[in-house]
């Protein structure tokens, strides 16, 4: 039988308020991964976790006379450097305290080697390292997934590319996502690249009706 899955992106302090990497509004999210993790609707929750080793080459702090917000080449790829966020093993790695966490049966750890970022639970923007996350999945005969969280513009853009890629159906809760914002528009441009994949935009409150 088609399984359905609940995928939590980065529900961590650093990308909530007074985190090294706060969200707008990100805290706000937090309520309705409650609501949906109390529902019955998903036959599997998986959660990830951004999980950087110190001195990352994400952060703006590991090159000289750089700040966050520049963009670089890392490994021939373009790389905005961020402020130092989830390292491992820190209070800002940690889940939200008020996430119900309990219920997760399966948590990606992604970022971790030095060297590259890793914005998708799938897989590391080189697309070389596979986390393992759609052989999960597909062990489990999930056909559906349902994707939330930090950031609309970086990790849920690319967790939910990667899913269409890997031949899921994909569902953005949109109430449950909120986004970085570098640049005005960077949300509502990623949304559009999203749909143009094939995502499928939903409410929270439709999950209801399932
Ligand atoms: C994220 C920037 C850097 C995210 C993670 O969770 O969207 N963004 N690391
Ligand atoms: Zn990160």
């Amino acid at each position: 039988m088609a399984q359905r899955a609940l995928i939590l992106i980065d529900l961590q302090n650093d990308f909530c308020a007074g985190g090294a990497l706060a969200v707008p509004e990100g805290d706000a999210v937090i309520a309705i991964a409650n609501q949906l993790l109390r529902t019955q609707k998903f036959d599997h929750i998986v959660a990830t976790r951004d999980w950087h080793p110190a001195g990352h080459k994400s952060f703006a702090s590991s090159h000289d006379g750089h700040k966050p917000g520049d963009s670089i080449q890392l490994g021939g790829l373009k790389q905005i450097l961020w402020p130092d966020h989830c390292v491992q093993y820190s209070k800002g790695a940690d889940f939200h305290p008020e996430l119900d966490a309990e219920r997760i049966q399966h948590i990606v750890f992604k970022g971790t080697n030095p060297e590259i970022d890793s914005y998708s639970a799938f897989f590391d923007n080189a697309h070389r390292h596979d986390t393992g996350l759609a052989d999960w999945l597909t062990a489990r005969c999930v056909t559906d997934v349902f994707i939330m969280g930090l950031a609309t513009d970086y990790c849920v853009k690319f967790s939910c590319l990667d899913a269409i890629q890997a031949g899921f159906r994909v569902n953005l809760i949109l109430d449950g996502c909120r986004g970085v914002e570098l640049q005005t528009g960077d949300c509502t441009r990623a949304l559009l690249e999203m749909t143009d994949a094939g995502v499928n935009v939903i409410d929270s409150t439709k999950l209801y009706l399932l």
